[in-house]
């Protein structure tokens, strides 16, 4: 995204200060959910408990807002508000494809509604490659992007691990979804069995530096180590590197200062549901504190409950 695409949202460097307590909370079981916590997929979707939440990415090196990754949440009346891992049953290709697609279209909408408000976003949405397979994404995009000549596109998000095991397929698909604006992030590098071999023919656009690398980088000389390398890495394949679930701001001095491009994670913001995310966005282009979610329609009371 160029510089002038997007109003100045001031500097983020550090922790948004305007947040409450319980939304600065780590969203540390938001990765398995509760288990007492369980809805049915099918109970969700009649009854349209779906919402997209936005986590701010920022710029590292200009200080700047770069984006946002949409994450799929549940606001269930009783159970308040649930992540995918509470609602998705594991190993249901036909569930995950619907929430994809539901969440893809979503992403598409609210774009514009960023960009109406002045905010050029590069938006990401993460999908399972078994979902790449299944979905027709290019047609999907082509039917519902924005008509606007400033929208710059939408990553998708896909693991590492997967990319690695299906790297043949993971290249085609990679390659036509890049035609119709869709470029391709690798999700959790460096946390499982990741591939370099993987990556050779891959066309990808950013890598995303797993947690478990990122965490102490920035006293943990071998975490470093590994940081600055995965930034080389995706540097030389002409790529970009993201710094994912960033809990401190030690560490996240420390990734700025060996170069990598982006952050992500609780140190800067948690996800948040769409209205609250653009008060954020308002009121620190205005310079203003954000009103609190309390006073927001957008954020009732479960915003505390993002994990
Ligand atoms: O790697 P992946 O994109 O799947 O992770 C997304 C999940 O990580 C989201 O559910 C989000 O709530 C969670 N998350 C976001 N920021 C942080 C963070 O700083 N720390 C941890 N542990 N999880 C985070
Ligand atoms: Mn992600």
């Amino acid at each position: 995204m160029k510089d002038s695409d997007s109003k100045d949202v001031g500097n983020w460097s550090g922790p948004i200060k305007d947040l409450t307590e319980g939304e600065r909370r780590t969203p540390a079981d938001s990765m398995s959910g509760p288990v007492n916590r369980q809805v049915a997929f099918s109970d969700a979707l009649r009854n349209k408990w779906f919402e997209i939440w936005y986590q701010p990415k920022i710029d590292l090196k200009r200080k700047r807002l770069a984006g946002a990754e949409a994450l799929a949440r549940v606001r269930h009346p009783q159970l308040g508000v649930l992540p995918p891992a509470n609602f998705l049953p594991s190993g249901d290709d036909k569930s995950a494809a619907e929430l994809a697609q539901q969440s893809l279209l979503a992403t598409l909408f609210d774009w514009t509604t960023f960009e109406e408000a002045g905010f050029n976003l590069h938006l990401s949405i993460s999908v399972p490659l078994s979902v790449l397979f299944k979905l027709p994404i290019p047609r999907l995009v082509a039917q519902y992007r924005p008509h606007s000549k400033r929208w710059p596109g939408l990553i998708l998000e896909v693991k590492a691990d997967d990319i690695a095991r299906n790297a043949h397929l993971s290249k085609e698909i990679a390659t036509q979804l890049r035609v119709g604006g869709i470029s391709i992030a690798i999700d959790d590098f460096g946390a499982g069995f990741t591939s370099l071999a993987s990556l050779r023919d891959l066309p990808f656009a950013e890598i995303k530096i797993d947690q478990s690398l990122v965490s102490g980088c920035a006293t943990d000389a071998a975490n470093a180590a590994l940081c600055q390398t995965v930034i080389d890495l995706a540097h030389r394949f002409g790529g970009v590197a993201v710094a994912d679930g960033v809990e401190k701001t030690s560490d996240l001095e420390a990734l700025t200062a060996i170069g990598c491009d982006y952050g992500q994670g609780v140190s800067i913001a948690p996800p948040m549901p769409k209205s609250r995310f653009l008060d954020l966005l308002r009121a620190r282009m205005s310079n203003k504190p954000a009103a609190s979610p309390a006073a927001t329609k957008s954020a009732e009371k479960p915003v505390g409950q993002v994990a």
